[in-house]
């Protein structure tokens, strides 16, 4: 899964190119890089991010989906926890919704199952402006590993089949470094749910806290981490670098 996020200024040149275009290109480039999956993020759900209006949100993602639906040949993710958001982005051609709340907003659950969209389901702890600022857990892979089937519990007594589900247990969303690295080391016991798994340690801090370097310098380490959850169960890995990430997963399937 390639990671498209659209901003005012993530793929800005002065202007002569509209953030719109400049997205889809991104995008295509990131499928003729081998990605399977796109995910069209504006924002909202980044940890500690200022909040992206609605009307802001929508008039980012939802002209980059409408393009993209017509010329990609991948499925389309959207990024987001706002069921107005998910309903806009379905209607224009998404086909899989991506909740860091796990359809907890009011009107989320709704939003999917009265879709065909597929939803991945991720582990929070607490909210995205305060989540890292005393994360705790006594069992952490039990903790989310209950959330996680809670939530899956949700979407199947709305009549989402399990079909449509992916999991992922949220690295970086409320929790230590420690926590991470149990979740990555144990990840094979939230596989055990049943269900495909999602994973997202691109370029994040606990990358930089094992092996040193800001976000530019954690290509390799992210490598490592992409490689090390593929080889415990993960199905998806959500990533900006697609092709080294390709590369790297090719020598996985070889040996798997
Ligand atoms: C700052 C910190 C900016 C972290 C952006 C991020 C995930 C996700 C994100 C994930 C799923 C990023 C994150 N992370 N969706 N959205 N899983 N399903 O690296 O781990 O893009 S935002």
């Amino acid at each position: 899964m390639g990671i498209v996020n659209v901003t005012p200024d993530s793929f800005s040149d002065g202007g002569k190119f509209s953030n719109t275009d400049a997205a889809v290109a991104h995008a295509l480039k990131l499928i003729d890089q081998g990605a399977d999956i796109l995910d069209i993020g504006g924002e909202s759900t980044r940890p500690g991010a200022t909040p992206v209006s609605l009307d802001e949100e929508l008039s980012r993602v939802i002209p980059v989906i409408e393009a993209l639906s017509r010329v990609a040949t991948v499925p389309i993710s959207i990024d987001t926890y706002k069921p107005e958001v998910m309903r806009a982005a379905i209607a224009v051609g998404a086909d899989i919704v991506n909740d860091v709340r796990a359809l907890q907003e009011d009107g989320a659950l709704d939003a999917v199952a009265e879709s065909n969209a597929g939803v991945c389901l991720m582990h929070m702890q607490g909210t995205p402006q305060t989540m890292q600022l005393n994360p705790e857990y006594a069992d952490v892979v039990a903790e989310v590993k209950h959330f996680l089937m809670r939530r899956v519990d949700a979407v199947i007594a709305r009549g989402v089949s399990h079909e449509r589900v992916l999991l992922d247990p949220g690295f970086g969303f409320g929790k230590t470094t420690a926590h991470n690295i149990a979740l990555i080391r144990h990840l094979d016991a939230i596989a055990d749910i049943g269900l495909p798994l999602l994973v997202g340690l691109s370029r994040k801090s606990v990358l930089g806290k094992i092996a040193g370097g800001d976000e530019a310098q954690r290509l390799h380490s992210g490598l490592a981490a992409s490689v090390i959850s593929a080889m415990k169960g993960a199905k998806i890995v959500r990533v900006h670098d697609v092709k080294a990430t390709v590369d790297a997963l090719k020598v996985v399937a070889a040996v798997i």
